[in-house]
């Protein structure tokens, strides 16, 4: 059987805490991705979940003074239902303490040793329970891992390790025959200079941390929580045997923030050369959110609880904000201000006004709704769909924006409140098709507005395919404005 389904991933988020702005914007993001290739008519697979072994948990779930397996249970059901309250459309959702990932890990870890890839040794180095791995000493900034402030304390242990140094020819072929593979672009240059670099075998058990899957070649050791969590991409397909496995795997597109690139684009690749499985077709790559120019950190108190923002506003609002704001794979700049003044500025002014606008006057009329289109939206909808395809999301919202903006200009221009008759009858089926049009162009991204204006209009929720004119068909039932105005003081 081929391949015949979009398969989209995001990181498994630590359970260290409950879920920031970051989190919120990588799966976002993936449901604007995702959403998108259900618009087209593909049948996806979203996966998301949560990374629950290693030091870095068991730390946390310490501090809060609880069992771990309490505490990741409780942890995982509030990003469940964060994700739930941000409308992420998820289709499954993968805990790495599930049996089901257990069985891949070690189906994978027995097949890398039976093709000779795992041997025992010792490890010595510095490790950074932020990052869950070692640094080398260039890496270091003061004796500090410089993403996590943390002293990193030098460590020595009997360990298993993975050949990944076997791989370096092979992966540098693979970038060379695959060149969308790592996107952007500029994120693969700083990997494949790293590749070129050498690479070191990498330590893949842990002697002294219970929490996490015993490693099946050695019941006195724990596998390495990265080897761990990158192999749930396939756990979740039932293995690399499975039905599901056939059907969506290659993945299209793992998501993942930069400081994590390495792990997909590096270690998780080797990992199934070893088990003699494809790579992904594409690590996608975004950058990070500040908050006010300043990284998010619990010491500095800036951490943007992404339940709090759509409790005050809207989730619409707010995952519109997340896609529009930041240029994807560069670094964005959260701040409530900026938010506001998008709420205020495009969704209110722009779009709300017009759907209420035009929906007033076609609810007056009484006469046939019919006519020809002013403008050919065609040339538009395909740059839309070549962006949404490239994953140039704040492109393609751009554009969306345009024809949005467009038929404002369309209303003051034609004046249809002077306007009577066939004349009229023209106006407000321009202004219906174009609603209708815009209403699914927007779903991957507002999809709760997608549904409010799809109601208003009296017509079933649809797909890009109907992003046309046609004769008019909608039973109108205006209802309310879409965004209410903040008011700031
Ligand atoms: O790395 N801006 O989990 P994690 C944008 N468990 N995105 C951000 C962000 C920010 N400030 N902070 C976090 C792990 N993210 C591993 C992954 S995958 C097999 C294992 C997002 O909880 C971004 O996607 O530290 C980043 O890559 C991810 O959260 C890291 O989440």
């Amino acid at each position: 059987m081929a391949k015949k389904g979009f398969y989209i991933t995001t990181p498994l988020y630590y359970l260290n805490g409950p879920p920031h702005l970051g989190h919120a914007y990588t799966t976002v993001i993936a449901d604007v991705i995702a959403r998108w290739h259900r618009l087209k008519g593909e049948k996806v697979l979203f996966l998301t979940g949560t990374d629950e072994h290693g030091e870095k948990v068991l730390e946390a779930a310490q501090v809060m003074d609880k069992g771990a397996r309490q505490f990741v249970d409780e942890l995982s059901a509030i990003f469940k239902n964060a994700w739930d309250t941000l409308d992420i459309s998820y289709d499954d959702f993968i805990r790495t303490t599930e049996a089901r990932h257990k069985r891949t890990v070690k189906d994978f870890i027995l097949a890398a040793d039976r093709k000779g890839d795992v041997y025992k040794g010792n490890y010595k180095g510095f490790y950074c329970v932020g990052c869950e791995s070692f640094k080398t000493e260039s890496e270091m900034v003061n004796g500090e891992c410089p993403d996590h402030k943390r002293r990193l304390e030098m460590r020595m242990e009997e360990s298993y390790f993975f050949r990944l140094s076997k791989y370096q020819d092979r992966l540098l072929k693979f970038y060379k025959q695959n060149p969308g593979f790592i996107s952007p672009a500029y994120r693969a240059d700083e990997i494949k200079n790293r590749v070129k670099g050498g690479l070191k075998d990498l330590s893949i058990s842990r002697e002294n941390l219970r929490w996490g899957i015993t490693f099946p070649l050695d019941k006195e050791h724990t596998t390495y929580v990265w080897f761990d969590a990158l192999t749930n991409y396939i756990s979740a397909l039932g293995g690399r045997k499975s039905a599901k496995f056939k059907r969506f795997w290659p993945a299209d597109v793992h998501l993942v923030g930069k400081e994590i690139n390495w792990f997909h684009s590096v270690i998780w690749p080797a990992m199934l050369f070893s088990v003699g499985v494809k790579p992904p077709n594409k690590v996608l790559v975004h950058g990070w959110w500040l908050v006010e120019g300043q990284k998010m950190s619990k010491t500095v108190g800036n951490v943007v609880d992404p339940l709090q923002v759509v409790g005050k506003y809207s989730v619409d609002s707010f995952r519109y904000y997340l896609v529009r704001d930041a240029a994807f794979g560069e670094d964005g700049d959260f701040s409530e201000k900026k938010l506001v003044e998008r709420i205020n500025g495009e969704l209110v002014a722009d779009l709300g006004n017009l759907v209420y606008r035009a929906l007033t006057l076609a609810e007056k009329y009484k006469g046939k709704v019919a006519g020809r289109p002013f403008e050919n939206l065609a040339p538009k909808i395909k740059s839309i769909e070549r962006n949404m395809d490239g994953n140039r999301l704040n492109q393609a919202m751009d554009e969306v924006w345009q024809i949005i903006r467009d038929t404002n200009k369309y209303i003051s221009r034609t004046e249809p409140w002077k306007s009577e008759g066939k004349n009229l009858g023209n106006i407000i089926y321009n202004l219906m098709e174009r609603i209708r049009i815009i209403a699914i162009l927007i779903e991957p991204f507002m999809p709760s507005t997608s549904r409010r204006i799809f109601d208003q209009l009296g017509v079933k929720p649809q797909r890009l395919k109907d992003a046309k004119y046609r004769p008019f068909k909608s039973r109108i039932k205006k209802n309310g404005y879409l965004f209410v105005k903040v008011e700031v003081k």
